[in-house]
């Protein structure tokens, strides 16, 4: 069943910065914003004015809907051969605390979570040097036999072209092997900042920005619907960020293939930047609202709970997020870099919190079905 959206008296527009006057009307009567209109939401004083334009855009979307799912995480391999100075998970083929998974163990690992009835497996790793096309096409379809219910989200774009090189295949090649396998959507992650002169300094070894906006054009082609991310927080600056939203913007434009944006707090310990102070919570606030002005054309703004923390992430529903992820059950990426928050949350923990920020929480699939569920199956409205 579809909840209704609620209709609530609206208290007008009221700022203390002129700047946000002519950006609100905008907003208002639903127009596009311009590179400049970025900046100074960025520059703003005023947050909860931003806040206000943003809630209203969610508002306008989802009414007081807010979305959550029950998924797990599996990360078949740490050895990576990017060395990103922005990550703590990756290690060196040879380094003594290197793992990677037997597709036994992954096909085990991944049924750990079905206490919940999973609904979603959401699978990311390293860029292995050695392992082959072959073994996780294999991971995949071992998943789907075992678990044909759950949906499979794999690969980033960057893994993407990765394991497409090493398949000695073009993208959309390794596109279709993948989906043939059983994937069935793609994660945002590996977009980082698609500016060159800061994407040199935190990710120097891997696609640039336009290979992966090329990548994820390729794969919104192929049928599959993907995530995009920024990683914000560290030697990026406003510009950098406006830039990579718009460029998000354009693609989506062609492709209507994203679903969802999803902005990813910097966590500096264990990387190469670690001198680097933590996003605050300020921060994390202003980059949701930003994303869901300046993103008019993505249905969904995901405010992470693992990256920004519970609490923060339940604030974001009045700033302009409408979903916060989902149980994830074991995480690694963002825990070596030094997150605090809990590995896992049970689907009560995250009704919850979305109860108690006055919204409705709404169970759905990756591909925003709702969810019913019975003891421990569920059925996927379609
Ligand atoms: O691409 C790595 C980020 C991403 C750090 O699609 C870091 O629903 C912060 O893809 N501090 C991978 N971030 C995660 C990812 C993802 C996560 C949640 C939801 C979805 C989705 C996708 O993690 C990487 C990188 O941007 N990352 N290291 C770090 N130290």
């Amino acid at each position: 069943m579809q909840t209704p959206l609620t209709q609530k008296p609206r208290h007008g527009f009221q700022t203390d910065d002129p700047l946000l006057e002519p950006i609100a009307e905008k907003v208002q009567r639903g127009e596009r914003l311009t590179f400049e209109d970025g900046v100074t939401l960025y520059r703003s004083g005023d947050i909860l004015a931003v806040g206000w334009m943003a809630n209203l855009v969610r508002e306008r979307l989802h009414g007081d809907l807010a979305y959550f799912n029950v998924n797990r995480h599996i990360n078949p391999t740490n050895v990576c051969v990017a060395s990103c100075r922005l990550c703590a998970f990756g290690r060196k083929k040879g380094d003594p605390d290197t793992y990677t998974m037997a597709l036994e163990e992954a096909w085990e690992t991944a049924g750990q979570g079905l206490t919940e009835a999973v609904t979603e497996f959401h699978i990311v790793g390293g860029l292995h040097p050695d392992l082959p096309f072959e073994y996780f096409m294999e991971l995949v379809s071992g998943l789907k036999q075992r678990y044909p219910q759950v949906h499979i989200k794999a690969f980033t774009m960057v893994e993407v072209a990765f394991l497409a090189k090493r398949g000695k295949m073009t993208i959309e090649e390794a596109l279709e092997r993948m989906k043939a396998a059983g994937v069935d959507s793609c994660p945002g992650g590996g977009a980082e900042i698609f500016s060159d002169r800061v994407r040199h300094i935190i990710c120097d070894h891997k696609i640039d920005g336009s290979e992966w906006l090329d990548t994820a054009r390729l794969a919104h082609k192929a049928g599959l619907k993907s995530n995009a991310t920024m990683l914000y927080g560290h030697i990026e600056n406003d510009e950098d960020r406006v830039d990579h939203l718009l460029k998000l913007r354009a693609v989506q434009d062609e492709t209507n293939g994203f679903q969802t944006f999803i902005p990813l707090s910097f966590h500096p310990d264990n990387t190469a930047l670690g001198h680097l102070p933590k996003s605050t919570g300020m921060t994390d606030i202003r980059q949701i609202a930003v994303s869901r002005l300046m993103l008019d054309n993505f249905p969904h703004i995901k405010s992470y709970w693992q990256m920004v923390t519970p609490k923060m992430a339940q604030i974001s529903l009045r700033f302009g997020a409408d979903d916060i992820d989902g149980t994830v059950i074991e995480e690694k990426i963002y825990h070596d870099a030094g997150a605090e928050t809990p590995q896992g949350m049970r689907r009560r923990d995250l009704e919850r919190l979305i109860t108690e920020a006055g919204r409705i929480p709404f169970e759905r699939d990756t591909l925003y079905r709702e969810v019913t569920r019975s003891e421990d199956s569920f059925t996927i409205a379609v």
